[in-house]
């Protein structure tokens, strides 16, 4: 057996033990690369006369097309065999349930919900949603908002304060969400209308309070609003909020150190059913919501002149009315994080709430 011949059966015996793409690959290296065993042969080529060239030239290119044939064949095989492995580890078996989609387990926190159609509604109505700060100072939360010196709410037992900074001044968790009006006002020229969805902080704890609650709050700033333009505005927010075609409210008089004067707003129901409540029929009240005109003094430190401007405010927590409106009898599983829970009482995620298409779906 020729030098040539030896090689070529061990070359070809090579690839025939091959047991993968990566083994091939060594041996193509190894025979047809820049060192490899036949290119070294070729190399050999210029150093011959023109006769023996001619002869060993076709017996080294001979053995080169064998080799390059048989690492194609093999090539092939090993894809074939890689592909029917592959199909027959990763097998899909038909027959399975279909997972749901997100978009369809997924359930939206009841005040989340309600959160969405009271501004559904209020933007319908002309009005844009503001936010700010959870951690508030005293000037936001209290002195701008016309509370005096040692008025109760100011109390330790109240309000959650931090520890005073190095200018001994405490910042505080905020207790209603009117700082973020004050702000408004400070960086808005009039006219303003604007909701202010948000979290907020107090000291109680009990089967309808909880430390952290939410509140909105609205505010509208102009040079002629006024107590008809609030009635109308918060009658036509507790139809839509409620979905009754007409409602009854009563307006009683109350005290806030931000607003004067300041109402308490009672909305008719009935509750001679155990355990359900309907609005907007009946001949029983339930206090909703207060409001009334913004307080000259909250409107001079907001940077605006009483005289020039006036407006109309108005305040109600949203875990009652949530509970109120889904029959939710109590507060405190609305912050347990319990699924089952979430899973009965939340909302579709792709339903959202609008006006024309309805609030509650
Ligand atoms: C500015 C001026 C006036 C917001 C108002 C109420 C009345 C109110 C409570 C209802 C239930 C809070 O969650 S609750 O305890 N709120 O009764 N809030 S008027 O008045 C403002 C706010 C900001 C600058």
């Amino acid at each position: 057996m020729s030098n040539l011949d030896a090689l070529q059966s061990s070359i070809l015996h090579e690839i025939a033990s091959a047991g993968d793409e990566s083994a091939l690959e060594a041996v193509r290296v190894g025979a047809l690369g820049k060192k490899g065993s036949v290119s070294e042969l070729l190399k050999t080529l210029g150093a011959m006369g023109a006769d023996e060239r001619r002869s060993a030239g076709a017996a080294i290119n001979a053995l080169k097309d064998a080799v390059t044939e048989a690492l194609a064949a093999r090539r092939g095989v090993l894809r074939d065999a890689a592909i029917t492995a592959r199909l027959a580890a990763e097998k899909v078996d038909v027959t399975l349930p279909v997972r749901p989609s997100p978009a369809a387990s997924g359930r939206i926190h009841p005040i989340s919900q309600v959160v969405d159609e009271i501004t559904a509604i209020f933007s319908d109505l002309g009005f844009s949603v503001a936010e700010g700060p959870d951690i508030e100072t005293d000037h936001y939360n209290f002195t701008a908002l016309n509370f005096p010196e040692g008025h109760p709410a100011r109390e330790m037992h109240d309000t959650f304060f931090f520890n005073p900074g190095p200018d001994g001044s405490r910042k505080l968790l905020r207790t209603h969400t009117s700082p973020v009006q004050i702000r408004t006002m400070e960086a808005q020229k009039p006219p303003i209308r604007i909701v202010i969805p948000g979290k907020t902080y107090r000291q109680d704890s009990d089967a309808t309070h909880s430390p952290m609650f939410h509140q909105v709050e609205g505010l509208v700033i102009d040079r002629s609003a006024n107590v008809a333009n609030m009635k109308w505005v918060l009658t036509e927010f507790c139809k839509a909020f409620f979905e009754v075609p007409s409602v009854k409210m009563r307006f009683r008089p109350s005290f806030f150190p931000f607003t004067e004067p300041s109402l308490e707003v009672d909305i008719q129901c009935d509750r001679s059913r155990p355990g359900e409540v309907r609005f907007g029929e009946g001949s029983d009240w339930m206090e909703i919501l207060g409001c009334g005109m913004v307080h000259p003094n909250v409107l001079r430190i907001g940077g605006l002149d009483p005289d020039e401007y006036q407006g109309f405010a108005w305040g109600m927590g949203i875990d009652r009315i949530a509970m109120l409106k889904y029959g939710m009898p109590d507060l405190r599983a609305f912050f347990d994080a319990d699924v089952r829970w979430l899973s009965h009482y939340g909302f579709r995620p792709l339903d959202m709430p609008t006006l024309f298409g309805g609030l509650s779906g």
